[in-house]
């Protein structure tokens, strides 16, 4: 222990991060050593030197924000919340990636406070990152008044370099060059080291080039990861500079220390093992037998950052108390989009349509527009498809480098960082983000989708052109598999309107929702807008499913089950069945499973009677998980098999979605 108490401070703080990273992973029997072993300097200046943060409050709105995009080095990120004084104990620690623990794997917002977002995934982190410092842009531009920076904080994100090689860095680092973020700053771990060996296997980019390329500040450090003064001088540099994002590109050493595995891909994703973590202990003059040792010299200094923390707190509410003074009504207008409640009446102006065809698409833009009226922090765009999306907010004003006070996002044809960016700017607050694309391209979003659904983010999808009915354009932009595949997904809600004002009222659920993102899949070509005389009410779509159009008698022959276009040849086959074989039949309009599954039984059962069987589903998509709504005995009519490049109504006849074809397949069901 006398070693220790030698030890110059800063090296015991940083080999504690390191041991501590080392115990845990060994406990564990399960984890990624070797980064936090090597990036401990660069966490400790961050930590101690850099970021503005409140451990005593994690949820402070003007704190840095820090991503770990390289989410499986997450004790790196466990390590300094334990000992900087974040609510995570070292028993926490002590628990890495066991059931229930706060510390699981990866990165994952929630389990511990001081998480920002769930990171594992490469390049979604730092997808995430560009939203968080979009979003700081966009609000600082809002709510700013000369003298009252209320709106001023910086995001740092930590990139391996599987980050690097990932796609999602290209969109992201393209997107904040372009934008001039200059508040966000990525830190590149080049450690050259991933699973399968070397990065010459498979990586030779210049990677300064290439960022420099994209309008980025670029420091490059060289070998001085564990130069506190070089590190801290390249973070200050990044601070200074006004018009670009900045990267720092850090040489780093995986498995520092380690004797056998220091450089090697071994010590990327395994415990080093008993012995090796003896020796490296030894190596940094730590005691080899010591286990999830803090030094009291080394905890003490580290938890600094509590007092300070809450220093730089208070001095944010005190200069926001005195913003609050002077502009009470921007004050109230920034309170509002923090709470993110909506406003009272922020539905009043939504349309009604009266009669006519129209494109769901189409209801969805002025619905959209309607809702952004009322609540001036809905923000979002389209990549690069706002035309035919109809997501462009009227006089919302364009977010352009320099000019971020607009709420129309150009993503440019960038799907997969418009998701994950949105996810950034939702997980930032003060801001409600909306996507657009063509349904088909949620494939190139799909990671970025899945990562707002496991971290109920409210992100807004508005997916346009949702099934063979786009026409011409062909199979290549016709979505087949994707409700299926997108409702497989838990914890997201999938909503196809299918008139113009179920489209109102999907948007009204969407807005509703708090903790969980929304699809919207919407119609490129006009359907009619239902007279709904006499029929089921478009407000009925909150519920998911319910009864569009009732049976004649007391009791259904059979249950025609449609969603979004289909209901319409689904109610002609009502019609038909009805005058050609007396089959007497109820449609019922499914726009939402999800929704329907969250009501109560009863409700459910009324609209889906268990006694009746004969149910046949219509939906120009994969029959995948029809048989849920439909039972053992029901039928789908579905499209399992790529579209045709065809004007859209000749698809539906040719593939079947017609009142004729839905009416035979009912009596076949029906034995009428
Ligand atoms: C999208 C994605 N693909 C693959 C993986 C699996 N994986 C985890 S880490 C890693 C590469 C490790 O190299 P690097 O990013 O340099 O991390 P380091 O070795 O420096 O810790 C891979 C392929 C992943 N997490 N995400």
């Amino acid at each position: 222990m006398d070693a220790l108490e030698r030890m110059p401070l800063d090296e015991l703080c940083i080999d504690t991060i390191r041991t501590l990273a080392m115990d845990a992973v060994q406990q564990a029997n399960s984890g990624h050593p070797g980064t936090p072993m090597a990036l401990a300097p660069l966490a400790y200046v961050l930590w101690t030197r850099v970021l503005r943060y409140n451990p005593g409050n994690p949820a402070w709105f003007n704190r840095d924000r820090f991503v770990l995009s390289a989410g499986h080095a997450s004790m790196l990120l466990y390590a300094m919340l334990h000992l900087t004084g974040y609510d995570l104990a070292l028993d926490d620690i002590k628990r890495f990636r066991r059931w229930g623990s706060r510390t699981p794997g990866h990165a994952e917002r929630g389990a511990a406070w001081g998480v920002e977002t769930t990171t594992g995934p490469l390049g979604q982190g730092f997808m995430n990152a560009v939203g968080m410092a979009m979003a700081e842009a966009h609000l600082a531009a809002v709510y700013n008044r000369p003298g009252h920076p209320i709106v001023d904080h910086r995001t740092y994100v930590l990139c391996s370099d599987g980050d690097m090689m990932e796609g999602a860095s290209h969109e992201a680092a393209s997107l904040a060059g372009h934008l001039g973020l200059a508040r966000l700053t990525c830190i590149y771990d080049d450690n050259r080291i991933t699973i399968e060996g070397d990065t010459a296997l498979a990586f030779s980019d210049d990677v300064a080039g290439r960022f420099e390329a994209y309008r980025w500040h670029v420091q490059n450090l060289g070998d001085r990861a564990n130069d506190l003064e070089a590190l801290g001088a390249a973070l200050s540099n990044a601070q200074q500079e006004a018009e670009r994002p900045s990267l720092i590109i850090v040489r780093s050493h995986i498995g520092y220390g380690a004797p056998h595995l220091h450089d090697s891909a071994k010590a990327h994703g395994s415990p080093l093992g008993e012995e090796e973590v003896r020796l490296t202990k030894r190596f940094y003059g730590w005691p080899g037998d010591a286990r999830f040792l803090v030094p009291e010299r080394a905890a003490s200094h580290m938890r600094l950052a509590l007092p300070r923390g809450q220093r730089l707190e208070q001095a944010w509410e005190q200069a926001y108390a005195a913003y609050r003074e002077a502009h009470p009504q921007a004050a109230a207008g920034f309170e509002a989009a923090l709470r993110g409640e909506l406003p009272a009446g922020w539905d009043e102006a939504l349309p009604h349509f009266a009669a006519g065809s129209v494109a769901t698409r189409s209801a969805s833009g002025k619905a959209l527009n309607a809702i952004a009226r009322k609540v001036p922090w809905l923000v979002g765009g389209s990549a690069d498809l706002a035309p035919s999306t109809n997501t462009r907010i009227d006089d919302g004003g364009d977010f352009e480098r320099g000019a971020y006070a607009g709420r129309n996002i150009h993503w440019g044809v960038r799907e997969h960082v418009m998701c994950a960016a949105s996810s950034g700017m939702a997980l930032h607050g003060g801001v409600r983000p909306f996507a657009g694309s063509f349904l088909i391209f949620t494939d190139y979003a799909r990671p970025a989708i899945r990562l707002a659904a496991m971290m109920g983010l409210p992100v807004i999808y508005v997916m346009t052109h949702d099934s063979i009915g786009l026409g011409e354009d062909g199979p290549t932009h016709q979505p087949v598999e994707h409700l299926a595949s997108l409702r497989a997904m838990p914890n997201l809600c999938v909503i196809r309107p299918g008139d113009a004002n179920e489209t109102v009222h999907a948007w009204r659920a969407a807005m509703l929702r708090r903790n969980s993102p929304t699809l919207l899949a919407l119609t490129r070509q006009e359907l009619p807008v239902l007279d709904r005389n006499g029929m089921g009410a478009a407000e009925d779509l909150l519920k998911g499913a319910y009864v569009l159009s009732k049976e004649h008698g007391d009791r259904p022959d059979a249950i025609l089950i449609a969603s979004g276009s289909e209901l319409h040849p689904a109610l002609a086959a009502q019609d038909l069945l009805l005058a050609e074989s007396s089959v007497d039949a109820r449609v019922v309009s499914m726009p939402s499973w999800e929704l329907f599954r969250e009501q109560p039984q009863d409700y459910r059962d009324a609209v889906l009677p268990p006694q009746i069987t004969h149910r046949l589903a219509v939906e120009a998509g994969a029959a995948m998980g029809w048989c849920e709504w439909v039972g053992g005995e029901g039928d789908v009519i579905s499209q399992n098999h790529f579209g045709a490049s065809a004007p859209g109504e000749e698809n539906f006849k040719q593939f079947g979605f017609t009142a004729e074809h839905i009416a035979a397949r009912v009596r076949t069901m029906a034995g009428a």
